[in-house]
């Protein structure tokens, strides 16, 4: 049930809906049963513009009827809007002191208060108009940074999961009606191969979501992004790669070696996939001719880059090409070199010519250098190429969950459909099937989400 006020008892509430600061355009929102005679109230006229038709009017204070914009008016008439209420959108032009006059304009309006983080999202749940997995979808698109994030929102904004799940849930309900109906009629009252149908749908009901679950988890990576660990020993060259990459100075670059300490994070979006790639502290031996407060802080920071190794979904390890036999002997590194790691020979540009040493674990090595540039586009294709492996895959069809509450929901839905198939009391069987549909009502938010719902809501809005 939900604990918000009935739509008739409901404040008018009104935002900014762009970024605050100077820019050309700037939107403001008015939601609920007062929206209209706001609207008619700014540009002092009884007559509203034609629904979802932009309509230029120009706006006055409603206290002096002095003129502050000439603006374009947008009607929503409920149910048809964002929040499933009246809605009036004036894109107004984007000055400080137009702005301030809109604002204080609404604000001295009877039954009209300034929105609070995430209310019109919130009206938008509350009226059906978009479900829990639409509202996060939405947060998430406003965040994208890549193309690849923003076309996964669009789908799950689209209703991918709540789709999914809402049908998941009506077959469960009438797996359950089937199961109940064991419980009140006597077996000989009831169709033959009652059991056996149902026993066939929730198979099948079991299979498909164990399918949704099994995605290599490709949905959450990709609204986390790939992290790639750059590691290697001092001075390999490993953070100034790092602002190669990134095109920027990023992290400290210097000929002391020991000069990253902590893990920085430079984010990066190669080929529409979002990548975060972690410059860590070069990893050796510390002998005893380190300062000991040095060696402290050092030692601190190499415990940190392994286990940042130990995380990251792929390992690059940056060895110096000039002095390579060294680097593959050297017990602090080598280890990192599985198969799966990527090994960047830097410094290239100091043994022209030379022939490097293969990958010791047979996968994949290059020759690069961060000073000149030389492979850098190869290594950077080659990030490219795993991130894309990890977050797209080859599936034909995209990851639909994209957060771990999902997950924890689909899987708790899942246990609880397999244990409805063992059970072998219908009471039982109809127990657990209920709590199958609660956990899917979860990801839509159509059950037992109350005590998460502010969170959500209060942590979504714009330019926060
Ligand atoms: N000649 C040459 N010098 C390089 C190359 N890449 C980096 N260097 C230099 O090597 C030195 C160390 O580079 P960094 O990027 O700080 O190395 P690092 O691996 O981050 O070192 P730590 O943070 O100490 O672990 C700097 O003086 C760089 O200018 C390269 O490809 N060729
Ligand atoms: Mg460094």
């Amino acid at each position: 049930m939900r604990m918000t006020a009935p739509p008739e008892h409901r404040d008018t509430i009104f935002a900014l809906a762009t970024a605050p600061g100077v820019s050309a355009v700037a939107v403001l929102r008015v939601s609920g049963p007062r929206a209209r005679a706001a609207m008619r109230a700014l540009s002092r006229r009884d007559d509203d513009p034609a629904p979802r038709v932009a309509t230029r009017r120009t706006l006055r204070a409603p206290a002096d009827g002095a003129a502050f914009d000439d603006a374009l008016v947008l009607w929503f008439p409920a149910p048809r809007s964002f929040t499933g209420e009246d809605v009036a959108e004036f894109h107004l032009h984007g000055g400080r002191a137009t702005c301030r006059a809109a604002l204080s304009a609404l604000a001295a309006m009877d039954g009209l208060r300034l929105a609070r983080p995430g209310e019109f999202a919130r009206r938008a749940f509350d009226n059906d108009r978009l479900d829990l997995s639409q509202v996060e979808a939405l947060a998430d698109l406003i965040e994208a940074e890549t193309a690849g994030q923003a076309r996964q929102a669009m789908r799950q904004l689209e209703s991918g999961l709540g789709t999914r799940c809402e049908d998941w849930r009506r077959r469960l309900l009438e797996a359950r009606a089937h199961a109940e109906a064991e419980i009140d009629f006597p077996e000989e009252d009831l169709p033959a191969g009652l059991a056996a149908a149902l026993a066939l749908r929730l198979v099948a009901l079991e299979a498909e979501i164990a399918a949704c679950l099994d995605d290599g988890r490709r949905g959450e990576r990709l609204r986390d992004g790939f992290s790639v660990a750059v590691l290697g020993p001092p001075n390999a060259g490993k953070s100034s790669i790092i602002n190669y990459l990134s095109g920027a100075e990023a992290a400290i670059v210097a000929a002391v070696p020991g000069t990253t300490r902590d893990v920085l994070e430079v984010d990066l979006d190669l080929g529409g996939w979002p990548v975060t790639l972690a410059d860590t502290a070069g990893l050796r031996a510390l002998g005893g001719s380190v300062d000991p407060g040095q060696a402290e802080v050092e030692r601190e920071g190499m415990r940190r880059a392994r286990r940042r190794a130990d995380t990251a979904d792929l390992r690059l390890v940056v060895l110096p090409a000039d002095a390579a036999a060294a680097a593959l002997s050297d017990p602090e590194c080598a280890p990192l070199l599985d198969r799966s790691a990527i090994l960047a020979w830097n410094r290239v540009d100091l043994v022209p010519g030379a022939q490097l040493p293969p990958h010791p674990a047979g996968g994949e090595a290059l020759a690069i250098s961060a000073l000149t540039g030389a492979g850098m586009d190869r290594l950077a294709a080659a990030i490219e190429a795993r991130a894309a492996a990890a977050l797209g895959g080859q599936a034909r069809e995209p990851a639909i969950i994209t957060r771990a509450r999902h997950r924890e929901a689909l899987e708790a839905a899942r246990r609880g459909i397999a244990r409805a198939r063992e059970a072998g009391a219908p009471e039982l069987l109809a127990e657990e099937l209920r709590a199958a549909g609660e956990a899917l009502g979860r990801i839509t938010g159509r059950s037992g989400v109350e005590d998460m719902l502010d969170v959500l809501f209060s942590s979504f809005c714009i330019g926060k």
